[in-house]
């Protein structure tokens, strides 16, 4: 009998493989207007994760959603969404408005930072955020090992996952942070999203080797490369990575090979080092598209329920935009809120 093996996806109901359609369509279909905005002059700057969100969702539906620490960076719109944070609070971060979680309105956009879903915000030097998972994950480890909080208690964070790009993995804090969880076998996972460029700067030029999960070798972490393109591959993963995390069994190093579709950021023209018929290719090959497919093969999408939600996307999107045009900007009067440390008289 040919053997069969199991992944962890194949478990998954059918309610929960097109909610996570739902998080990767919400996820475009935002980032979309987000560069229509940009281009009507009415935000300064948007990033994008386009090309990105069917490794995030993936990801993001292997971990306690809202209780385990994510340390996202800017690329990560489907992550986060797939968390919790609302339509409505990502607009109000694009259009530095009133009710902006990450830091009241402060930082620039896509600094993901939400107290209420256990989201910390990075600042923007990249890979500084690694050496502060890696952190928060040994507290939780330190929390099991005296006693403190249980690892079987699903109600308390019990890993800390961040992720960044593989151009930042040369920076100094990647090495630190990945060498820390592999000394101390934390329960943390760092997610590489593998779009082959550095801005302008391709693969070859940022690393020697030919995947940056083979770097786990050298800290002592699982490591593993997955098809960033395919939400359930990236799933079944992260699924194997965060159970290892949950009992005690160390970090991991995961690769998720993507595309960015999008410049840089609305900052940046790619037409200067990205041939157009790379980036034609990779659209063909987009991770939306994809997953839709195999949702219709498998009679899980329709037409009709496919149109019912870009219905729905575009109704959250409308509303999230109105209501950051509608929002105040922040009180000049609390332009030193949070600067300084305020003391009772
Ligand atoms: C320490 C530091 N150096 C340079 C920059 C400017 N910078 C911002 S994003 C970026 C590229 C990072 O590439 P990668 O890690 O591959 O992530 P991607 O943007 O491709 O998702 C650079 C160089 C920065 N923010 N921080
Ligand atoms: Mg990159």
């Amino acid at each position: 009998m040919p053997e069969t093996t199991a992944r962890p996806s194949d478990s998954l109901s059918a309610e929960t493989l097109l909610e996570m359609y739902w998080y990767i369509l919400l996820s475009r279909r935002l980032d979309e207007r987000s560069w229509v905005l940009h281009r009507q002059g009415k935000i300064a700057f948007h990033i994008s994760g386009m090309g990105h969100e069917a490794a995030q969702v993936g990801a993001a539906f292997a971990i306690h959603r809202g209780v385990d620490h994510v340390v996202p960076y800017y690329r990560d719109l489907a992550l986060v969404l797939a968390i919790g944070v609302t339509p409505r609070e990502f607009m109000l971060s694009l259009f530095g408005k009133e009710g902006e979680t990450s830091s009241k309105a402060r930082q620039m956009p896509s600094h993901w930072g939400n107290r209420r879903l256990n989201i910390l915000s990075t600042s923007s030097p990249v890979a500084t955020q690694v050496p502060q998972a890696a952190g928060m994950a040994f507290a939780i480890r330190y929390n099991w090992q005296t006693g403190r909080t249980d690892p079987t208690d699903s109600s308390q964070p019990r890993l800390a996952l961040t992720c960044l790009g593989e151009g930042s993995t040369s920076q100094g804090e990647w090495h630190e942070g990945m060498n820390w969880a592999g000394v101390h076998k934390l329960p943390f996972i760092c997610l590489v999203q593998n779009n082959n460029y550095a801005i302008s700067v391709p693969f070859e030029q940022q690393m020697a080797v030919s995947t940056v999960a083979q770097r786990a070798t050298a800290y002592g972490v699982h490591g593993e490369t997955v098809d960033g393109t395919d939400v359930l591959a990236t799933y079944d993963v992260m699924f194997k990575a965060v159970q290892r995390a949950y009992r005690g069994e160390g970090a991991s190093l995961i690769e998720a090979k993507c595309y960015r579709l999008t410049p840089h950021s609305s900052d940046d023209d790619d037409r200067s080092y990205r041939p157009r018929e790379e980036v034609e290719e990779a659209k063909r090959a987009d991770a939306l598209i994809k997953y839709e497919s195999w949702l219709t093969e498998r009679g899980l999408l329709t037409a009709t329920l496919k149109a019912e939600y870009e219905a729905r996307a575009r109704a959250a999107v409308d509303d999230a935009q109105h209501h950051a045009e509608a929002a105040p900007y922040p009180a000049e009067s609390s332009i030193h809120d949070d600067v300084y440390a305020e003391h009772a008289e």
